[in-house]
């Protein structure tokens, strides 16, 4: 088919010119409002709620991590009662530590949202009434200094109150990983008894930073996100204002590694540590949403360019320095490179708040790629291993998975899994998007939902073994005929482009086509900043038929990165594969395919509770997010070009 290309400038700025003083242009379909029903993420999303879950919840507990809520609130009430030089000492290692347990409440509510569980809501309000017993009078919560109040209970924590916090207290971190928990808990529950614990933190921030006091940068971003969903949540004005006030506080002339470098308008440059960094990006898009200043929004966007376009994996990892877990230069993407899970995650968040303010689908290409690849990596098949650190070539020993080798059960710094979690939980949120009389169609799989488009519901169900197979049925079904246009992302890999950019290019030079068709028709319908665009009134019965050709694509590195020089990748659809040899007899680096190897899929019910797997020539790939759950290997994604 030949789609009419519509000029990429002039729709953006006729989306953006949309953009006003009140919220994203683009709006998400709520992931409540959609449901998962059979294959590729069903299992993971099953195996997070049965078994990722519960895990996450015990190692929480067996860790002390709740533990650390109790000591804060005897160390509150012994005092109160006249033990007067009595403190703990704190028995976990980061004072960021209460941040993980804020997240799997939040993942945990995000699973209660769609599978109601009568003992997780208890197990969560027993969690809950600890945190609230840890809560100072004031609200200020943060258990490493309440239960050891006397003298820093960590080189990390000042000797008052947020001193620290633009080098490394966390206490704002936790803060915005608090108001996300909390918001979470309170939609899927309707209980407002952690809402309430936010709030009272939050009125304690405005006291302390509100307009014209204390001016601080926060050492870790997060609290701009979270800030933003408490006041989507309860409509208080002053939690925009907050999050704007933080943004604000950044820079100029502090360190890079936590973007304190330039006003964040003047960043253009995606730096620093990777996860701050797009935790940082996200809340710098929810804030120009929501007060239409376009000034965040124009310093995003040179920033997207450059971490995507000069700074990411082909698995959609970014943050390749282990040194200070950062963005590298341009093009610096060793084999080994870091690639914290959490950073994929963030990179996920930031990459859908720019689809929804743009309405351009080569974000949620890049959504895609890091969900696939990057992102899924970072939890075992099994649910309960995880890695904190996503490399595209692993030698089969080095100890570079916060300390281990291979997936391990949990970590000293458990920012990862619980990360992980709740953005599986929440997966059918980046499904749909509505913009006036559009409806959004962005990511391909088993499911039923529906959303409301010109004032009338639409029930949406797909039929489809996405991404092992090409074919996906979209039946649309309004509850009486109506108007509107049915955006279909066209992945750019099915449009012969693995990534937007250069970076990465085909080098087979196949030209894989694809189809949409209704009522056995071609649909014939403009592309329009990657989605077809089928305008038409729709009517119960209706179905888009569509079929992505999925051969087994060759990839090359743009000529600039040094660490892929001679070497091929292989990818099929948005899945990126590795070679792996649990016998560790090919060391990563000389794994090889023969020049005019064979290339075909192979399906493989047997592996992984079953994959396509990939022939080339004598070697047989896996999926790379399915590497390392047979034993300790060594591990390829680039494989050398032999002659
Ligand atoms: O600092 C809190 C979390 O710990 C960061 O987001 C991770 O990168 C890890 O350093
Ligand atoms: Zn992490």
């Amino acid at each position: 088919m030949k789609p009419q290309i519509i000029p990429l400038l002039v729709s953006t700025l006729t989306i953006l010119g949309a953009l006003r003083a009140s919220d994203y242009p683009v709006q998400p379909v709520p992931f409540t409002a959609v449901r998962v029903t059979g294959g590729f993420w069903h299992e993971r999303q099953e195996v997070n709620r049965a078994v990722t879950v519960p895990f996450a919840l015990k190692q929480c507990e067996d860790s002390k991590r709740i533990a650390n809520f109790d000591l804060a609130a005897e160390t509150m009430r012994r005092r109160a009662a006249g033990e007067m030089t009595f403190q703990n000492t704190p028995p976990t290692i980061f004072p960021f530590d209460d941040s993980d347990a804020y997240k799997v409440i939040e993942g945990a509510s995000y699973a209660l949202s769609v599978s109601p569980d009568a003992a997780l809501e208890k197990h969560l309000d027993d969690w809950i009434a600890r945190i609230a017993a840890a809560q100072e009078p004031d609200g200020y919560l943060y258990t490493f200094r309440t239960m050891h109040p006397d003298s820093p209970a960590h080189k990390w924590i000042g000797l008052q109150r947020w001193e620290k916090d633009p080098e490394s207290s966390h206490e704002l971190y936790c803060a915005g990983h608090l108001y996300e928990a909390g918001v979470a808990h309170f939609q899927a529950t309707g209980k407002r008894t952690l809402l309430d614990v936010c709030l009272k933190n939050a009125e304690l921030l405005w006291r302390d930073f509100g307009d014209g006091k204390l001016r601080i940068a926060p050492g870790h971003e997060i609290v701009e996100v979270g800030l933003v969903k408490l006041y989507r949540a309860t409509n208080d004005a002053r939690w925009l204002k907050l999050a704007q006030i933080f943004l604000d506080a950044r820079g100029p002339g502090g360190p890079e590694y936590n973007q304190r470098h330039k006003l964040v308008v003047d960043q253009a440059e995606a730096v620093g540590h990777a996860v701050r960094a797009n935790y940082l990006y996200s809340g710098m898009a929810d804030v120009a949403a929501l007060t239409g200043d376009r000034r965040y929004f124009d310093a995003i966007t040179k920033i997207w360019e450059s971490a995507t376009t000069r700074k990411m994996y082909l698995t959609g990892s970014v943050g390749a320095m282990a040194k200070g877990e950062a963005y590298g230069a341009d093009y610096e993407l060793p084999l080994d490179g870091y690639n914290e899970t959490c950073a994929a995650v963030a990179l996920m968040q930031w990459a859908h708040r720019m689809f929804l303010l743009t309405g351009e689908s080569r974000y949620m290409d890049v959504f895609e790629r890091t969900a696939f690849n990057g992102f899924l990596s970072g939890v075992s098949i099994s649910g309960d291993r995880f890695f904190y650190t996503n490399p595209v070539a692993y030698d089969g020993q080095k100890k570079n998975n916060s300390g281990f080798a291979g997936r391990v059960p949990w970590f000293g710094c458990a920012c990862c899994p619980p990360n992980l979690m709740r953005t599986l939980a929440s997966l059918t949120g980046y499904f749909y998007a509505v913009k006036d009389d559009s409806l959004f169609v962005n990511f391909y799989a088993q499911s039923e939902g529906s959303a409301t488009i010109a004032g009338t519901k639409v029930t949406l169900a797909q039929t489809t073994d996405y991404p092992w197979k090409g074919g996906v049925r979209l039946a649309v079904s309004p509850e009486r005929p109506a108007k509107f246009m049915l955006r279909v992302r066209i992945p750019g890999w099915a449009q012969n482009h693995p990534v937007p950019s250069d970076l990465y290019a085909y080098a087979d030079g196949l030209s894989p086509t694809w189809s949409a068709k209704i009522d056995g028709r071609d649909v014939g319908a403009p592309l329009d900043h990657g989605y077809l665009a089928i305008t038409r009134e729709w009517r119960a019965g209706d179905a888009v038929e569509l079929n992505f050709d999925l051969p087994v694509r060759t990839v090359r590195a743009n000529d600039h990165v040094n660490a892929t020089a001679g070497r091929e990748a292989f990818e099929r659809g948005p899945v990126v594969y590795c070679v792996e040899d649990p016998a560790w007899k090919t060391p990563a680096e000389a794994f090889a395919v023969a020049r005019g190897a064979k290339l075909e899929a192979q399906p493989r019910p047997d592996l992984f509770g079953g994959v396509m797997a990939l022939k080339l020539g004598d070697t047989t790939a896996i999926p790379y997010f399915a590497w390392d759950n047979r034993g300790l290997p060594t591990m390829a994604v680039w494989l050398k070009r032999s002659p």
